[in-house]
């Protein structure tokens, strides 16, 4: 019996939007689906009860931070993943190859293995596509991912086509080393913003017939329209009967354009960042929370919002929790956060299923921006 199944329902008649089901050993995720961060196995500040209120599907955990603390044999120890958080909806991990590229100093990066310094304690470790395979193993997320390599979006084509190459070579022994058949491991295409990479980049991974297809390398400081027209040559290039998933995006609107070329699934640690930086997400464009202006307003942070937080706290509270320091600010914040970017996910996806993607995001932006 298939562990994952994915079932496209609609596709827009205007667009490349679908509407899909994606069953996992964890459950079925509607999709598109925006997942929110739990980078060390938790959702800074949010309870899993109140992810699955909000109506969150599947979240994402990081590799590299799980492999550094506590070590994935104590998350095994502990009953992986999902009894380890307390999720028992479906988990993606994230390989750490991106992480090992952002967050640490690299010593060294050859064909078979990245050497770098932990942002923790700064002791030398190594990673491999098989490290990879058996570390995300251990954690036993539902959907995990290749190492892969993501270069600056402004490096010199050599070095892109470098880590193209690299991330497919990567790619092969990620799919020779995986064994678990209830994880589905999912290729990623690099290639940053240049359309030839990209065509290479999904060449080469095509052929290994991975059940899903990340897209990586964007949303790296590139500008939004580059990032629209790279999806616009990348999401053709991939099967239309597999989950694509857009990697670390975005700002909302970013997601509406994202499933308007065909993403399906999504993650980024935005809603719940900017919650504790006090910005919060409405149906009429960003606020920030610490303004004097909202001292004495009653009303709700989004009066078109029903999640917990909107129902029984005005904005004038939140705004003394972000003033006074209190982390009931940060928390009640993820929890409307969480609920905007769902309910912007769910809107479209009723737009979809009357062709009406394109409607939804123009009407988006007018009352947003
Ligand atoms: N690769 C991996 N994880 C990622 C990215 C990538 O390119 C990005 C880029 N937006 C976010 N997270 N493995
Ligand atoms: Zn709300």
């Amino acid at each position: 019996m298939p562990h994952f199944q994915f079932h496209l329902d609609h596709t827009d008649a205007n667009s490349m939007a679908r509407v899909g089901r994606w069953d996992t050993p964890h459950g079925t995720v509607e999709t598109p689906a925006f997942m929110p961060v739990g980078t060390r196995g938790s959702v800074k500040g949010v309870w899993p009860h109140q992810l699955q209120e909000v109506g969150a599907q599947m979240i994402l955990a990081n590799t590299y931070h799980l492999a550094l603390r506590p070590g994935e044999k104590v998350v095994k120890e502990l009953g992986g993943l999902h009894r380890f958080m307390n999720w028992n909806g479906p988990i993606l991990t994230d390989s750490g190859g991106f992480q090992i590229f952002s967050l640490t100093e690299l010593r060294q990066l050859d064909n078979d293995k990245v050497v770098f310094k932990s942002h923790v304690d700064g002791s030398l470790l190594e990673l491999t596509p098989a490290r990879a395979m058996q570390i995300q193993e251990d954690l036993g997320a539902d959907c995990i991912m290749c190492l892969d390599e993501c270069p600056p979006h402004d490096a010199p084509v050599s070095r892109l086509e470098e880590a193209v190459d690299r991330t497919t070579r990567w790619a092969q022994l990620c799919r020779d080393s995986h064994q678990r058949e209830d994880q589905a491991l999912f290729g990623i295409v690099q290639g940053a913003t240049n359309p030839k990479l990209r065509e290479r980049s999904a060449q080469g991974l095509l052929p290994l017939e991975f059940p899903g297809y990340a897209v990586g390398g964007l949303s790296v400081g590139e500008a939004p329209e580059e990032m629209y027209s790279t999806l616009d040559v990348t999401t053709p290039m991939l099967p239309v009967n597999k989950p694509r998933y857009l990697m670390g995006v975005g700002r909302p609107i970013d997601i509406i354009e994202g499933v308007l070329r065909g993403i399906d699934l999504f993650d980024c640690v935005m809603p719940t960042r900017n919650a504790r930086n006090a910005t919060a997400f409405t149906s009429q464009g960003k606020i920030k929370m610490r303004n004097l202006k909202h001292q004495t307003d009653t009303g709700p942070l989004d009066p078109e919002c029903d999640c917990p937080t909107c129902t029984d706290y005005s904005r004038g509270f939140m705004r003394h929790l972000f003033t006074v320091g209190e982390m009931l600010g940060p928390m009640l914040l993820s929890v409307h956060n969480l609920a905007f970017y769902q309910k912007v996910v769910r809107e479209l996806k009723t737009a979809i299923m009357a062709n009406a993607g394109m409607e939804y995001r123009a009407e988006f932006l007018a009352r947003t921006s």
